[in-house]
């Protein structure tokens, strides 16, 4: 086992970090579930500002970046071309940022906004119903998108344009902390940004397994336990430290290319053979109402409830800052992803790209099997809402599905799927958090490392499960979040601070003017012709010498 290559500092920090919060949860489950939802409270509570300001300023800052000289620079050489054609790079980024939990929130979201609207509106009312349809896709829009881009831009252009291969993301904010990246500060960073991911793969495994569980037990029979969720989280894990450790040629391509087709396939099933008008007239209009109230809806905090006597809904602090959260822990690691496939491409093709397909992306998700959903509820075909709220969330999507032709057939592929894409998550966040530890990569990070990693971002949720509960799992990515916001802002001024100053190099150098003197020319050609005529006088008076 080489461990010669590791970097002990961040692999232990970020090791000790995690067991100081996962130990004395696991050892006083009740009390550490109460300081959870207490921590939870005061951050989502105090800085819901500070939340909602970041996703706004991502989304501003990177169009501002994309239409600025910034923009205009090329990812590489001049005659690079792109590595990867617009549809496979627009799948691979797909499925690095994206996991199962678009298959749970995407089915199931409207139905919450349903029960629980925003803005004051009464619940299940017309008003209501149209949010319910339009709230999931904003929250899995063009800011949130933004927050996932925003990290990129240093990471590739440090990669492509200055040429360092940018593997930490403490390297890629040099330009503003200079040396002390080589210090403590550079492995707090580092460690921070890991711990952060590992909340947000915390809340997807906790989201993820039960919706599995449920269409285990849909398809074989087996009832949901405590040690069947346990099975397929081991199940699950096995899946991707298998794929983690053939790497991303292999594995992880394997399993993307295999869950971008599936995926299709299940979302035109549902379209096609579900209420087609209805999904295609409700996602337009939705897509309508967003755009009406984007900053409306991206600046909301109810702050006078309390005062006022309205009664307050938390639907800010369960949704919006919740979902930033969440999109800033995963944002510098598909940063180093996205980054990495983008060669070729200008900057600002880059952001555009990113924020424009993933939202379409997510639009598909939500428009075809949220609406579906909807469809069931309002047409009365279904009860969905009565059913979630017998039986639960996850057996409610599967009980959705159901209603589906071929429902069998469909409930299997989905649970494939989520598991799938599970694996595709969590297969790039153990590689990544085996290269953030090394010192050096050479071609890819150590397989005792990955490993290592894989292990690691599943067994402290298991124990957790077996001690608590998922629920208090599912929101880590608020805590955890918190120190990324700072992480983000770094970044974002590291890329302005050396995109401009080379920016400003390359107009301040003027090429060094040669100044062709005729005269001089003449005068060297001169004595070159005339040395050679010396030369050559010379050679036969020698010759002459010689005969004589
Ligand atoms: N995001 C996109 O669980 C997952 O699907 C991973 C979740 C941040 C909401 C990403």
């Amino acid at each position: 086992m080489n461990t010669k290559l590791i970097d002990w500092p961040t692999f232990i920090g970020a090791l000790i970090l995690l067991l100081l919060v996962t130990i004395p949860l696991i050892l006083f489950p009740d009390a550490g579930k109460e300081v959870v939802n207490i921590a939870n409270e005061f951050m989502t509570g105090h800085f819901g500002v500070l939340y909602l300001l970041t996703g706004l300023a991502a989304f501003a800052f990177l169009l501002f970046v994309a239409f600025s000289k910034n923009g205009q620079v090329k990812l590489g050489d001049e005659e690079d071309k792109k590595e990867f054609g617009t549809f496979s790079w627009a799948a691979m980024l797909f499925a690095a940022g994206i996991g199962s939990s678009i298959l749970y929130w995407g089915m199931i979201e409207w139905a919450y906004y349903y029960q629980g609207p925003p803005f004051g509106i009464e619940a299940g009312s017309k008003q209501a119903i149209e949010w319910a349809s339009s709230y999931g896709i904003f929250h899995w829009g063009p800011i949130a998108w933004a927050i996932y881009t925003l990290p990129a831009l240093p990471i590739a252009y440090f990669y492509y344009v200055r040429k360092k291969p940018v593997l930490k993301i403490s390297e890629a904010t040099r330009p503003v902390l200079g040396r002390l990246v080589d210090g403590p500060i550079g492995v707090i960073v580092d460690v921070l940004f890991m711990f952060g991911l590992m909340g947000g793969a915390g809340t997807t495994l906790a989201l993820g397994t039960p919706m599995i569980a449920q269409g285990v037990n849909d398809i074989t029979g087996i009832p949901v336990t405590l040690g069947m969720k346990a099975v397929i989280m081991l199940v699950c894990t096995a899946i991707f430290a298998v794929s983690a450790y053939s790497g991303i040629r292999r594995g992880i391509k394997i399993l993307s290319d295999i869950n971008l087709w599936l995926a299709i396939f299940i979302l035109l099933f549902i379209f096609l053979l579900g209420p087609t008008l209805f999904i295609s007239e409700t996602t337009f209009t939705s897509v309508g109402l967003i755009m009406d109230n984007f900053f409306k809806m991206a600046t909301w905090l109810e702050p006078f409830a309390n005062l006022s006597g309205f009664e307050e809904t938390r639907f800010p602090e369960s949704w919006t800052i919740f979902y930033w959260a969440w999109w800033v822990v995963y944002a510098p690691f598909v940063g180093l992803f996205v980054a990495r496939i983008s060669r070729g491409r200008t900057i600002r093709e880059m952001i555009l790209g990113t924020m424009i397909y993933g939202t379409i992306g997510c639009i598909l998700f939500f428009g075809i099997m949220g609406n579906f959903g909807l469809y069931l509820q309002l047409s009365g075909g279904f009860d969905v809402i009565g059913f979630m709220n017998e039986n639960g969330t996850p057996a409610a999507i599967i009980a959705i599905l159901h209603q589906l032709p071929l429902a069998n057939i469909i409930v299997a592929l989905f649970t494939v799927l989520a598991i799938i894409f599970l694996a595709t998550t969590f297969d790039s966040s153990s590689y990544i958090l085996a290269a953030v530890v090394q010192k050096e990569v050479q071609s890819e990070p150590l397989r005792w490392n990955r490993l290592f990693w894989a292990f690691t971002l599943c067994l402290l949720p298991l124990v957790l499960m077996f001690v608590g509960d998922l629920e208090t799992l599912q929101t880590a990515s608020i805590v955890a979040g918190f120190p990324v916001i700072f992480i983000m802002g770094l970044l974002a001024w590291s890329f302005m601070k050396a995109s401009n100053s080379d920016i400003r190099e390359s107009r301040d150098y003027e090429p060094p003017t040669i100044h062709i003197n005729r005269r001089d020319i003449l005068d060297r050609i001169r004595r070159r012709k005339d040395s050679k005529r010396k030369r050559s006088a010379l050679e036969a008076m020698e010759d002459k010498d010689i005969d004589e």
